[in-house]
């Protein structure tokens, strides 16, 4: 990774409730990452026993001891003005989504139209969780529907549980902020 001395960049993560965002982040962190986890109030809405009402954070050491700042948006719509504030200076967006919603692919670009304007051009990649599961969606429907609208972004099939998925996830963002130098300096 060809990242400037010094330089420390940031990533953040978003996208639905439930869909893996502290789990990556946690998959990959140094250490254990910091996260404001609550007992979920909204279970008619999502049946999990907690849920992230403020951010996640977790730093990850790469190549050279540069390290990365890891973010995660909070889960709920109601916290969707901290979108702004955890994404202003972002490198970069991943966009986690879970591919057993029937809603996913509108999730896909209710996320994806929010945090285009907060990141470099081309700056996202979207990771699809749960594929191979009944009823779910698969990742060249995403991919077509990216395509139909313009949108050129990689997919990826993930387990959000497993850190050489989440590292593919970053590798692929890095080497788009690779083709763009000036995206890399953002602190
Ligand atoms: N099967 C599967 N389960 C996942 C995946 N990602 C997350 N989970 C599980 O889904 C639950 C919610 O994940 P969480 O990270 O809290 O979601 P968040 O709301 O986006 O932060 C946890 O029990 C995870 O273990 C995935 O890619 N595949
Ligand atoms: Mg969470």
């Amino acid at each position: 990774m060809s990242v400037e001395p010094n330089s420390e960049f940031k990533i953040v993560f978003t996208g639905p409730m439930g869909a893996g965002k502290t789990t990556a982040i946690a998959a990959v962190s140094d250490s254990v990452p910091v996260s404001t986890e609550v007992e979920n109030n909204d279970s008619l809405g999502y049946a999990k026993a907690s849920t992230t009402v403020g951010l996640d954070f977790g730093r990850m050491t790469i190549a050279d001891g540069h390290s990365v700042r890891l973010y995660g948006t909070p889960g709920q719509e109601r916290f969707r003005f901290m979108w702004d504030i955890v994404g202003r200076g972002a490198a970069g967006v991943i966009v986690l989504l879970d591919a057993t919603d029937p809603d996913v692919l509108a999730q896909m670009s209710h996320y994806v139209n929010a945090f285009m304007p907060l990141v470099p051009a081309g700056a996202i990649v979207i990771g699809l969780g749960r594929t191979g599961l009944p009823g779910a969606t698969d990742s060249e429907t995403l991919h077509a529907q990216l395509e139909s609208q313009g949108l050129r972004m990689p997919v990826f099939s993930i387990d959000a549980r497993q850190p050489r998925d989440v590292l593919l996830l970053l590798r692929a963002l890095v080497s788009v902020l690779d083709a763009q130098p000036r995206a890399v300096a953002v602190a």
